[in-house]
């Protein structure tokens, strides 16, 4: 069988989406940095792969995966825009690699199958850039230029809330990237609009409630355990908190899960989480203003300390330049 592995946010559903409307029939299925090892395990065909960071933790294993589905005749397409780990060698890739770190992987993905898929992908590709704020590339704007700007907002808007309301739920998840491939709108499938509409309503709620629970140390806010969006509890934590970075995170497994994000341009938050989250036992990593990590639940507190530290030295350090 052949598959599409794919993240499970706005812009991995969306490149997933424009994958299977290139190639009808394979099996889509959600993984993410620290679970693409395992997850390769159960591929015995063809392969693309979006949206998902090689994580230099995690690289041994996934490339030894890579090399037996290549061995076993199989083609693999890797389609990502998160910055490529140092102990990467490009050229001993066991498939094609497609990385660019200035566009999201919905926008890759749209580019690179752009002869197979109808023309009215482009709105998908679009919707995957807003999801991932990465709108305002070059060949976005471009293809936004055929399309009413102001009536994609309206169904990215509806696709990203509901895609936050699913969680964990694959099922749903793969409903969504089954209705985004087969060109139909999410404003068109009644269960998404009541998903999006309710999602919008417990964001109105989490909001006002952040306001009360964030916690700060130092140049770090963050919010633990809300069963919410991760991503969303950090932009508010970090706007509440008052602070540097924001960081949503929850209890799982004796792990602590995490998202963080900043909107300093001196920060870059993939460069102190792979540089930071090893020294606690754990992995992580993203884009300068986005990333996510995850450390045992033991090391949470420290990992926060070492957090506001790394941001702190940063922010001295530039001053000093400057
Ligand atoms: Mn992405």
């Amino acid at each position: 069988m052949d598959w599409i592995l794919t993240h499970g946010d706005t812009d991995g559903m969306c490149s997933g989406a424009i994958a299977l409307s290139a190639h009808e029939g394979r099996k889509v299925f959600f993984s993410h940095p620290s679970g693409l090892a395992e997850d390769l395990r159960q591929v015995d065909g063809d392969v693309i792969i979006c949206d998902i960071a090689l994580s230099s933790v995690h690289l041994k294993g996934v490339m030894s995966e890579l090399e037996r589905i290549k061995s076993g005749g199989n083609r693999i397409v890797y389609i990502d825009h998160h910055p490529l780990p140092k102990n990467l060698k490009v050229e001993q890739f066991p498939g094609e690699l497609v990385n660019s770190t200035m566009s999201c992987a919905s926008e890759l993905t749209y580019t690179y199958f752009k002869d197979v898929v109808p023309a009215d992908m482009s709105r998908v590709a679009i919707y995957g850039a807003i999801g991932d704020y990465l709108d305002r590339t070059y060949v976005i704007e471009k293809l936004l230029t055929n399309w009413e700007k102001r009536s994609l907002y309206l169904e990215s808007g509806i696709l990203i809330q509901a895609i936050d309301s699913t969680g964990r739920d694959y099922e749903s998840k793969r409903k969504i990237v089954d209705l985004l491939a087969s060109n139909r709108t999410p404003s068109s499938d009644e269960e998404m609009v009541g998903r999006a509409i309710a999602e919008a309503i417990a964001e109105e709620e989490m909001r006002n409630r952040i306001k009360e629970v964030v916690k700060t140390v130092g140049r770090v806010a963050y919010v633990l355990d809300l069963q919410w969006s991760m991503g969303k509890g950090a932009v508010y934590a970090r706007a509440y908190g008052n602070a540097l970075i924001g960081v949503g995170a929850e209890r799982r497994k004796g792990y602590i899960d995490m998202s963080l994000r900043t909107t300093s341009d001196q920060l870059n938050l993939n460069e102190i989480i792979t540089t930071i989250a090893p020294r606690h036992n754990g992995s992580g990593g993203g884009h300068p203003k986005a990333a996510g990590a995850r450390v045992p639940e033991g090391e949470f507190s420290a990992f926060l300390k070492d957090l506001d530290a790394s941001a702190a030295e940063i922010e001295r350090k530039r001053t000093v330049e400057y």
